[in-house]
């Protein structure tokens, strides 16, 4: 059922109203959850919900209240079961590849290239668009009743956000091969044993884990951790040298007032307060 333009959730984001449809955002405490609401769907991905994830992100980017990001799924059953078929079912070459890059530059990348950091709770199906949205968080928690796997040439397609590129670098290139060519699930316990997602716990406490993971690095300084994500990242982007970049974020950092506050709260025997 659509809601009507006036039933839709207003949110007040960075000195705007957003309203969204297929996505809700709740900040507090320094952390911003931004959940796909299409739960009947099992919150597939369509180009609205793309849109409107994007639209989130590009606020809660200016927000200087939120220092991480978590992204989950509606309801527990799934966090995101792919790409939403009904929508791509008929595309052809040329709205494949559009949409794919589109996509990946509107969504994907966005979220491996955020300046916070995002946690994917991973709360159930994590499948093909899904599981890679969640590759392309700096961090994935999944729950126990988690599954995982890129099912898209049972569909007569390979992954096409990023998909084939992120499992690889995550879990190695046999794994990944393995994964994509049988286009199998794998259960949270697998997904944790192969590096695909750093941690497993039960679902009742999801949310709770990430969010103690978000209060710790809440701690430390927004400007390194912007710095260390450019860096890491950097190490898979081809034709940058990693190093070379690690060299020079590390510089940046001397001379910075989060420096100055971090070492000499170190010197003064006090915690540093980054976020004044
Ligand atoms: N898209 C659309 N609807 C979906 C969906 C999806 N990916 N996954 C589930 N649903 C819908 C089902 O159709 C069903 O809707 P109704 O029939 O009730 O209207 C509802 O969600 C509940 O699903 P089930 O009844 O199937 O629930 P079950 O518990 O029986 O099974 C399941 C759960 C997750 C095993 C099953 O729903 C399933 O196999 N879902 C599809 C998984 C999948 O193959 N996902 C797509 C992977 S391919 C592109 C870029 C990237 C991609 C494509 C294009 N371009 C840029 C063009 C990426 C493609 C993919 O992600």
């Amino acid at each position: 059922m659509l809601l009507g333009y006036a039933q839709l959730p207003l949110y007040l984001t960075q000195n705007s109203f957003l309203m969204f449809e297929n996505i809700s955002l709740d900040i507090s405490n320094g952390v911003a959850i931004l959940t796909i609401n299409r739960p009947k769907q099992l919150n597939a991905l369509n180009k609205q919900t793309i849109e409107e994830a994007h639209k989130a992100l590009k606020n809660i980017e200016l927000n200087e209240a939120v220092g991480v990001v978590v992204l989950t799924g509606a309801e527990d059953k799934a966090f995101v079961a792919g790409a939403d078929i009904k929508e791509f079912a008929d595309f052809t070459i040329a709205q494949g590849g559009t949409l794919a890059q589109r996509g990946q530059e509107l969504l994907f990348d966005l979220v491996e290239h955020y300046p916070k950091p995002v946690i994917a709770a991973v709360n159930g199906f994590a499948l093909g668009g899904g599981l890679e949205l969640a590759m392309s968080a700096h961090i994935r928690i999944a729950s126990t009743n988690a599954k995982m796997g890129l099912p898209e040439v049972s569909l007569g397609v390979i992954p096409g956000y990023g998909g084939t590129q992120r499992l690889a670098q995550l879990v190695g290139k046999g794994k990944a091969n393995e994964l994509i060519f049988t286009a199998g699930m794998i259960s949270s316990e697998e997904a944790f044993r192969c590096g695909l997602v750093n941690s497993v716990v039960e679902q009742d406490v999801l949310m709770d884990t990430a969010l103690k993971m978000a209060s710790k690095i809440l701690r430390n300084s927004p400007m390194a951790i912007r710095s260390a994500i450019k860096a890491v990242n950097a190490g898979y982007t081809s034709g940058v040298n990693g190093y070379e970049v690690e060299i020079e974020e590390f510089a940046k950092c001397f001379g910075t007032e989060e420096f100055k506050e971090g070492t000499t709260a170190f010197l003064e025997k006090r915690k540093a307060n980054f976020r004044k």
